[in-house]
C-alpha cells in the first residue's frame, strides 16, 4: 500500500564493522533505488564514538533526507530490507553492527506504534545522529523536542569528527 503524498522523511545510517564507510555510501544508492523513495540529501560521514555499549569500535555515521510515498512501516520494512543485504545481525543491545539504519523523523509525525517510534526517541541527545542531520537540514525542527540547531549546541562534549573526504 502506498499513499499519494509525499513526505520528506529522514534516515539515520551508522556501522561500525566490515568497512562501514562503504556500507553507507551503498546505502546511499539503495535508497534512492527503494520503490516510491528519491534521495534527496545526504550528509558527510562523520567517525563517532560509540554511546551506549562502549566496549566496541567508534562508528561511522550519517544522515539521508529522502522524498517517499512510503507508509512509515513500509519504509521501515525497506531498511530492515537494506540492513539484512548488508549482513546485519541483531545480538544485543547496541551491539557492533555492518548497518543500521533508522527512521528519525517522517515529516512532522509523532508515531507511537508497537514497531515504531518517530520522531527516533533518542535522536534529540545524539551527536551521532544531530551534528549530519544539521548539516543538511539546519533549520529543522524536530517534533517533541526542540530545534536541531540548539539540540546539537548541548551535545558538543560527544566524541565526534567529519570526515573531510567522506573515507575513514
Ligand atoms: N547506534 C546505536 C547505539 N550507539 N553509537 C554511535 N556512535 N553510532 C551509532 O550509530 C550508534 C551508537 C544504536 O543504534
Ligand atoms: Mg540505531
Ligand atoms: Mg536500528
Amino acid at each position: 500500500m502506498t499513499k499519494d503524498a509525499i513526505t520528506r522523511a529522514y534516515i539515520g545510517l551508522g556501522g561500525n564493522l566490515d568497512d562501514p564507510a562503504a556500507r553507507i555510501q551503498r546505502a546511499f544508492l539503495a535508497l534512492n533505488q527503494l520503490h516510491h523513495t528519491k534521495l534527496v540529501l545526504k550528509s558527510s560521514l562523520y567517525r563517532t564514538a560509540p554511546v551506549g555499549y562502549l566496549d566496541q569500535p567508534d562508528f561511522i555515521n550519517a544522515v539521508a533526507a529522502v522524498d517517499t510515498a512510503l507508509e512509515p512501516i513500509e519504509l521501515l520494512d525497506a531498511l530492515l530490507h537494506l540492513e539484512l543485504d548488508e549482513g546485519r545481525a541483531r545480538s544485543f543491545k547496541n551491539a557492533p553492527r555492518t548497518l543500521d539504519l533508522d527512521v528519525l523523523m517522517y515529516g512532522d509525525l509523532q508515531l507511537i506504534h508497537d514497531r515504531l517510534l518517530v520522531p527516533h526517541p533518542r535522536m534529540g541527545a545524539r551527536a551521532f545522529v544531530l551534528f549530519p542531520l544539521q548539516e543538511i537540514a539546519p533549520n529543522l525542527l524536530i517534533p517533541g523536542m526542540g530545534s536541531v540547531k540548539q539540540l546539537a549546541a548541548a551535545c558538543q562534549d560527544q566524541g565526534i569528527e567529519r570526515l573531510e573526504n567522506n573515507t575513514p
